[in-house]
């Protein structure tokens, strides 16, 4: 493996803190499943539900949006899906004596981790401001208080319909025609802080919002890039594939800021050899660590790099570039030439972090390889400058004519299991004239055609009042989104606040004057209706479309599945208008074959839906720009061409900035999903019973003048006069470009201010806050 070390040299060691030096997966992760398998109090029936995940006969796992291949032998599930399993398919109920013990007040100081692990919600609960409890509410009056609480709101855009991305593509199918139907386009979704800037940039330039390649492609590829992305944590599965791809000696090169161990060696569990012999599979042939934020310009000096090589190759009458494919394919190529060549290497190795050797080491790996596939996620997706990011990395790919052939291509890795069905269902703020225009057809009624709100502008219209009714399919918007002190006030500012959810979180608690909880089935339960036990869809990160079926019985007969509950909804908001007449509701939820025939009649590529998902594996949506067809206005691929950021920050925070002054970075541990923590450990950068630690450079310590694991508040710079600060993090000296720190989310949403968005994305810029910290002691008596 080239450049830095592979392994911790710190002796720094604590109760909370052992460098951790083993491969990612292997025993360790078998030991982990286990052990969560265990705690999910429902140990022999949950050893049956995890070998259904993934299988023709059973449900999609809810971990993440990775593929699989069609080969019905093979166990499908991995240590952090098996996580998610359990933590599902737990006995522990949450009931209305639960509520009657605990008031929203105490629950309040309640840990995250604490919430969550009370177990699956089972009866629906209204807020009772007198008592400060959750009381028992029957599903019709929770419904009909709902739909008169709508039905008295003066504008329909005074209702925000906020999705999660585990929904099923009939649930969000549903959703969107709810609101459509009610009047408004505000839909929120978690892709909103996720990979909206991937959508955007990616339309932008090759004129499809997802990824090009399919999970075969893998099998030809040259060389796979990966860039701000920690698979063995977030992508297990996608350590089985890169293992086949090391395996047979392509490159892979990796761009992360911190050494991420799944990225370095992996074990594979399912391989009794390397279980057994302890043996294990280098992952990253390559492993380059940016600065943060500094990806856009690594790509940039390998573009200049390999404009270098073009010019040495043209000289030899040969070439570097793929000029049949430029010629033919794209516009622009000229103009971002110029900006390339304008670009000082000195500029580039500033902001990158990287040596100028460094990055024409990357670019002649990247120049040697026929076939090229760049994947990434959130280490991209969360600045200032995503989209021109991304933008850099398809013209990367772009110049050597990786799009649109086997083996090549973009893949944005995403993140909840069905968020990019969701979109494709419509879930979406800004939908297009066609499809509106289709969904008014379809259901004789015209589809509202004003813009509606995303999460930074939902928040900020609940915070003013201008929306007053929230409702959330699924997620955790309190903790899940940035600047927690505003956003909680926000939703404490509406008429009404509505949960659909699976397990008890703080978006419960943050109550606007009324609130109700409905609780839903999860992925893992067997769906009984009227026509028997439902089967419901998904589509993965490779634009493969499934069927996903439960396979537990519900904890409780009062749960209901989010189909059903947004038919009941929608038709207790509708019952005195003409609307009523347009959906047969009930239908649609005694039968779910009925919703994907709707689905069929709305939206392209799902002809003959509920006989393409018969098929095992699914179906795949297909990909214009793999077919070399480009949907923009000119027909052709843009090259765009940005100028390098003068600083990676927005000028709110820029202008801030001090000598003490670190670039902070929010991401997930090995135990969590999102918001919900299923422990304390942190097992592959060797966190132990720990969540509130912050991971800095030891030149850092030494020069700001601390102590290795010393206690500190962590204070974010911004130019409006607030102050947000979070205390007691523990300082962990770790393999981190100096002047970078890294520490926990939902933990550190405090800090991002809600104007930090990213450019044409308004993603929060949770991987880039300026930020100072201070010894804790000192910082409480300033
Ligand atoms: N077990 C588990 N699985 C999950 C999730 C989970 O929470 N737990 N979440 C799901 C969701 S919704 C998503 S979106 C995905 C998230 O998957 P990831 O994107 O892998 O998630 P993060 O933990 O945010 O990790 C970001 C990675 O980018 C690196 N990074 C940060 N900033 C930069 C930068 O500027 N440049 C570069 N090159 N690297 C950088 C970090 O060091 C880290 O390795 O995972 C999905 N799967
Ligand atoms: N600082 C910072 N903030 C971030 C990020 C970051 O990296 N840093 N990442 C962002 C990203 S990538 C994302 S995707 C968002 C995630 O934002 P969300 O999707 O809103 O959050 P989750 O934590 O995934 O939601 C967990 C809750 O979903 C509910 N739930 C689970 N399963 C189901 C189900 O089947 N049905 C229903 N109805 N409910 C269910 C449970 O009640 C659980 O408490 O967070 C974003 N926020
Ligand atoms: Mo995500």
């Amino acid at each position: 493996m080239s450049t830095q070390k592979a392994t911790q040299t710190h002796s720094f060691k604590t109760a909370y803190f052992t460098p951790y030096t083993g491969p990612a997966g292997g025993w360790g992760a078998l030991q982990s499943t286990t052990q969560h398998w265990l705690k999910s109090e429902n140990a022999v029936r949950n050893i049956h539900t995890l070998l259904k995940t993934n299988q023709a006969q059973g449900f999609d796992c809810p971990g993440c949006a990775w593929g699989e291949k069609h080969d019905n032998s093979k166990i499908r599930f991995c240590e952090n899906g098996a996580k998610a399993v359990n933590w599902e398919a737990t006995s522990k109920t949450v009931s209305p004596d639960f509520f009657a013990q605990h008031s929203v007040g105490w629950l309040s100081t309640q840990s995250d981790y604490y919430l969550e692990y009370q177990g699956r919600l089972t009866h629906p609960m209204q807020y009772n401001a007198k008592t400060d409890h959750y009381e028992p509410i029957s599903w019709e009056d929770a419904f009909t208080t709902i739909a008169n609480t709508l039905n008295r709101l003066d504008s329909p855009n005074e209702l925000e319909l906020y999705t999660s991305g585990r929904a099923s593509n009939e649930a969000a199918f549903l959703y969107q025609l709810f609101g459509r139907l009610f009047g408004t386009n505000n839909f929120p979704d978690c892709s909103n802080m996720c990979h909206e800037a991937s959508g955007y940039a990616l339309t932008s330039s090759i004129g499809t919002g997802k990824g090009t390649v399919e999970i075969d492609d893998f099998e030809q590829a040259d060389a796979v890039f990966v860039f701000g992305q920690n698979p063995g944590t977030n992508h297990p599965r996608m350590l089985e594939t890169l293992r086949e791809v090391s395996k047979r000696g392509a490159p892979i090169v990796s761009f992360n800021t911190l050494r991420e161990r799944g990225l370095e060696r992996f074990q594979n569990p399912q391989s009794p050899v390397q279980m057994l012999t302890n043996g294990s599979t280098p992952i990253s042939s390559h492993y380059f660590c940016p600065k943060i934020g500094g990806d856009m310009a690594a790509v940039r000096g390998m573009v200049k790099a390999l404009l270098a090589l073009e010019h040495e190759a043209q000289e030899r009458s040969e070439a570097v570039f793929d000029h049949a494919f430029l010629t033919a394919h794209t516009i622009g190529l000229e103009d971002y030439l110029a900006i390339v060549n304008a670009t000082p290497w000195t500029s580039i190795v500033e902001q990158s972090g990287l040596s100028q050797p460094e990055i024409e080491h990357a670019a002649t790996l990247y120049a040697q390889a026929p076939r090229v596939i760049c994947t990434w996620a959130m280490g991209i997706t969360q600045h200032k400058h995503s989209v021109a990011t991304i933008h850099e990395i398809i013209n990367l790919l772009a110049l050597r004519g990786n799009l649109g052939k086997p083996g090549a291509g973009a893949c944005p890795v995403r993140g909840h299991s069905n968020v990019q069905g969701d979109r494709t269902m419509g879930i979406n703020e800004n939908p297009s004239t066609a499809f509106l225009s289709r969904l008014g057809e379809v259901f004789g009624f015209e589809a509202p055609t004003q813009a509606g709100h995303a999460v930074i502008d939902a928040i900020r219209a609940m915070r003013s009042g201008r929306s007053k009714v929230f409702i959330g399919l699924g997620g955790n918007f309190a903790a899940a989104t940035p600047d927690t002190q505003v956003t909680l006030a926000a939703l404490q500012n509406c008429e009404l606040t509505v949960q659909i959810s699976t397990k008890l979180n703080r978006s419960h608690l943050a109550v606007g004057k009324n609130a109700i909880i409905l609780p839903c089935l999860g992925r893992t339960d067997i769906d009984h209706q009227a026509s028997g036990p439902q089967q419901v869809t998904v589509e993965d990160s490779f634009s493969m479309v499934h069927a996903s079926g439960g396979v537990i019985e519900p904890l409780s007969d009062q749960m209901r599945s989010e189909p059903a509950i947004i038919a009941a909804l929608a038709t207790a908001t509708f019952a005195n208008s003409p609307k009523s007449q347009l959906v047969n509701w009930s239908a649609l939820t005694e039968d779910y074959g009925r919703i994907r025939d709707l689905i069929e009649q709305v939206i392209p590529g799902f002809e003959g839906f509920n006989e393409k998902i018969a098929q095992p594996g699914g179906f795949y949506l297909g990909n214009s720009a793999r077919d070399l067809v480009w949907k923009t206005q000119t027909g052709k691929a843009v090259i765009h061409s940005h100028t390098l950021p003068t600083s990676i920050l927005p000028d709110k925070a820029a202008s801030q900035l001090t000598e003490r002054t670190l670039i902070l970075q929010t991401l997930r541990s090995h135990d969590q999903y999102n918001t919900t923590i299923y422990g304390m450990n942190d097992r592959y950068r060797g966190i132990k019973g720990e969540r509130k630690v912050i991971f800095i450079n030891e030149a850092d310590i030494q020069r700001l003048g601390f102590a290795d694991g010393q206690s500190v508040s962590i204070r974010s710079l911004w130019d409006d006069g607030e102050t947000r600060q979070i205390d007691g993090f523990k300082l962990v000296p770790y393999d981190i470009p100096a002047g970078n720190v890294a520490a926990y989310y939902p933990e550190t949403n405090p800090l991002v201010p809600l104007d930090s968005v990213g450019d044409f994305s308004a993603t929060p810029t949770s991987k880039s806050i300026a930020v100072e910290i201070q010894a804790y002691e000192s910082a409480r008596i300033i």
